[in-house]
């Protein structure tokens, strides 16, 4: 940057002399131009990346590095100029009549620079405003070919897509880990043109008819009085509302699920929700329900970790997403299909098809994969790409179709319109991030924010100056050409089909799917959430739906919240659980997962050298825990320090490793006993006790060699407890990651968190 701004610095000084102005401080009097403003700092070169990210290498999916010169450089020129070119000469001082005189209004750099930084906002999504988002790309297996005719779905084709993940109810500037439920949208570029689906994390909705979409996010959105609570469905008007519209009874329980606070966005499963109608060519159609499964296994935080980190790291979702794509350790998630026959009544073992409140289980019908996405690369600008991306359900290509679902009818006019009013207008599709990849040949013109340039004198049809161009295309040619399924023939009627008034079968499905553990997390949550209510009659109302679900679940319920427990209104549905919906039970990669060295910064830093390695070469993340920052050590393997006992806090940890301390033995971590011959470290540093305590309760695996023994017994945790690896030397901690293919020390639940 430096050589191009003296080059064109000294071709500037070696041209013509120029004509002399006012001398300085001389009103009128002529005198010599004054001198470029002397800058504060010299250009340099990209920083060195922060220490908490230097863990793994850090490549592009490129293999290049990043992170430095693309991602810090804003500028591609050495002059700061104007919007319309112009090179500035002073961007710190308004145009004034004297130093101390007033501003004058032919300041031309001052009005533009503040009338373009004063429009830097757009509205935020009126639902699931916060989010962030990463590139990737989607290969096919090619195994949904007899289904469909989507060129994308082909054996091996490969295609470029932009997800967008997101909490529902919060603004854009609220925590990640909040109890809600999570967006998953994903933009796929084919060359048919783009293809939106726009999901979530859970495969039920709240209501089964669009025309209820803003009374639900009217009730589950903050007070309009005071605007609060912010990103919390724990409050009256959400309870109010679920508890009398009892069709929400499925999603609400799914929300007080683990389901509602996942541990990463890599670690969420997610749903189409409605029904789709997938078409091949030959013309025969296919009902499926869109699943991703990622590759990681579906894990969740406990609420008290949730709680901390919306305090500690309100990022939390963010970062981990960006570091972990970063880092190289892509997300990936397989896409699969439930398909159904394409009957009259779209109904599939009694299971309505059409009433996005329904699931059908897996054991009913089997998830069958067609393709692998991959997420590899970051956003460069999260302003152009995350926020200026616009998902519409409408969106579809040829072989994949709508159906009468009214859910997902209202969403097909919803989707378009928001982005008249978010993105200021309809020529929103030219933003880079929403443009197709397929050739674009339409006819629409002009509008705001028009960026094309347009030609020709024809943009009408049937044309004969346009020599008739463009012209429709047939199924041969690629057109989408909706599915000419019958119509049932019917009265115009307000009015839902029978099926969709069962609300409560499949909501004890759901929790007679659950774990014990998942259960107790599920009754936690409901006496948490009504018990922020304040309204008696709500909670009342709330119970007694949850005796149509379960009488264990709705006397926990109660008991939690000291009022009596009702009798269901109708007969508790007899209905079978489906184990795919449990998330507890098996083992899952261990790629990504986070493990905090702790140490004193004076014990066996070789140990916490080589445990570093040994965490690194498993594919995880080692971040090493020190009292102050710096490097540790010196030698052959100097130890950087990642966090500081100010900084770090447990729950950014998958588990905790103590090292040793051979020197301080008992008394490692804080400042030695004061009492001679005292047993235990009762001085220790109480942020490192916190550590300890959080990740216990949190049921985080844990482990430590050295003065870590007698650290453990003096919070009460004893070398046997499962979940607990004590032994002599950093090489005997190290069956401790093989804990994490658990997520969790289940055995140590219930704890009341
Ligand atoms: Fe929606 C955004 C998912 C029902 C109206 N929705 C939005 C996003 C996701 C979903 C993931 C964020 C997209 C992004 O990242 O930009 N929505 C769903 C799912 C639904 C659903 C899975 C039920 C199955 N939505 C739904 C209904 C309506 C809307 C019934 C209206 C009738 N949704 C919107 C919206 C949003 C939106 C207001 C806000 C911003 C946007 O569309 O672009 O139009």
């Amino acid at each position: 940057v430096r050589a191009v701004a003296d080059a064109i610095a000294g071709a500037v000084h070696d041209g013509p002399a120029v004509a002399e102005g006012p001398e300085e401080g001389v009103p009128g009097k002529p005198g010599p131009v004054s001198p470029p403003v002397a800058e504060p700092t010299k250009p340099v070169g990209p920083l060195p990346p922060k220490a908490d990210q230097s863990g793994p290498e850090t490549v592009s999916p490129t293999g290049q590095p990043t992170g430095a010169e693309q991602a810090r450089v804003a500028q591609s020129g050495a002059y700061l100029t104007t919007a319309q070119g112009t090179r500035v000469h002073d961007s710190d001082h308004s145009l004034k009549a004297g130093p101390r005189g007033p501003v004058l209004l032919q300041d031309h750099h001052l009005r533009e620079k503040l009338m373009h930084f004063d429009h830097e906002r757009i509205p935020e999504r009126v639902v699931h405003a916060r989010g962030s988002a990463a590139h990737g790309v989607f290969r096919s297996y090619g195994t949904a070919q007899g289904v469909t005719k989507a060129a994308f779905l082909g054996p091996d084709v490969e295609t470029p897509v932009f997800v967008r993940f997101s909490t529902v109810l919060g603004s854009r500037g609220s925590a990640d880990t909040v109890r809600d439920t999570r967006g998953f949208a994903t933009k796929f570029y084919t060359e048919e043109g783009v293809f939106d689906l726009v999901g979530n994390n859970i495969p039920v909705f709240f209501i089964q008819d669009a025309i209820k979409f803003p009374d639900v996010i009217h009730a589950g959105k903050p007070h309009p009085d005071r605007e609060i609570p912010q990103a919390q469905s724990a409050h009256d008007t959400f309870w109010d509302f679920v508890s009398l519209h009892t069709e929400a009874t499925h999603h609400t329980l799914w929300n007080m699920s683990d389901r509602g606070i996942p541990r990463s966005y890599r670690m969420m499963e997610g749903f189409g929700v409605h029904t789709f109608r997938l078409v091949n060519a030959e013309g025969v159609t296919t009902l499926v329900k869109f699943h991703w499964k990622p590759k990681l296994g579906v894990h969740s935080l406990v609420w008290e970790e949730a709680q901390i980190i919306a305090g500690v790291d309100p990022d939390f979702h963010r970062r981990d997403l960006f570091d972990a794509i970063e880092a190289g350790a892509f997300p990936q998630w397989e896409l699969g299909i439930q398909t159904f026959p394409d009957t009259d009544d779209q109904m599939f073992e009694g299971i309505d098809l059409l009433d996005s409140t329904k699931i059908v289980p897996e054991e009913l019908a089997p998830v069958q994969p067609l393709g692998l996405l991959t997420l590899n690369k970051n956003p460069s600008n999260f302003f152009a790409e995350v926020e200026q991306v616009a998902f519409h359900t409408g969106h579809l290509v040829p072989g994949i179709d709508a159906t009468d679902d009214p859910l997902l009818a209202g969403r097909n006019f919803s989707y378009l319109d928001t982005q008249i009013s978010r993105l200021g207008g309809p020529n929103f599709p030219q933003l880079p991030i929403n443009r197709t990849h397929a050739p674009v040949n339409d006819m629409q013109r002009d509008g705001m924010h028009q960026t094309a340039v347009h030609r020709g004198a024809a943009p009408y049809k049937p044309n004969s100056l346009d020599g008739g161009c463009p012209f429709f295309a047939g199924a041969d040619a690629g057109a989408f050409i909706e599915v000419p399924v019958e119509v049932p023939a019917g009265r115009k009627v307000r009015e839902a089909p029978a099926s969709y008034s069962d609300h409560y079968s499949q909501a004890r499905l759901f929790w007679l799917s659950m774990s014990p553990v998942e259960r107790e997390h599920i009754i936690a949550a409901y006496t948490f959430e009504l018990g922020k209510c304040y309204e008696q009659a709500v909670k009342e109302r709330t119970l007694a739906v949850l005796a149509n679900v379960d009488g264990e679940l709705c006397a926990q319920v109660a008991a939690g919240l000291g009022l009596p427990v009702p009798d269901p209104s109708e007969p508790l549905a007899d209905v079978s659980p489906s184990p795919a919906l449990s998330q507890v039970g098996r083992t899952w990669p261990l790629d990504g997962r986070v493990i905090g060295i702790v140490t004193d910064g004076a014990g066996d830093l070789a140990g916490v050298a080589d445990l570093r390695e040994a965490v690194l070469d498993a594919g995880m993340v080692p971040l090493v825990v020190a009292p102050t920052g710096g490097v540790l050590g010196g030698g052959d393997s100097p130890v950087t320090v990642q966090r500081t006992f100010a900084t770090a806090r447990s729950v950014e940890f998958d588990a905790l490793v103590f090292a040793g301390s051979p020197a301080a033995g008992a008394d490692a971590y804080g400042a030695r006993d004061a009492k001679a011959g005292h047993p235990r470290p009762v001085t220790t540093d109480p942020r490192v006790l916190a550590l300890l305590i959080e990740a216990y309760r949190h049921g985080k695996a844990l482990a430590g060699w050295g003065g870590a023994r007698a650290l453990f017994e003096a919070v009460g945790v004893s070398a046997d407890d499962s979940g607990v690896v004590v032994a002599d030397d950093s090489q005997g901690v190290r069956p401790v990651m093989e804990l994490l293919a658990a997520h969790r020390v289940w055995e140590r639940f219930p704890s009341g968190v």
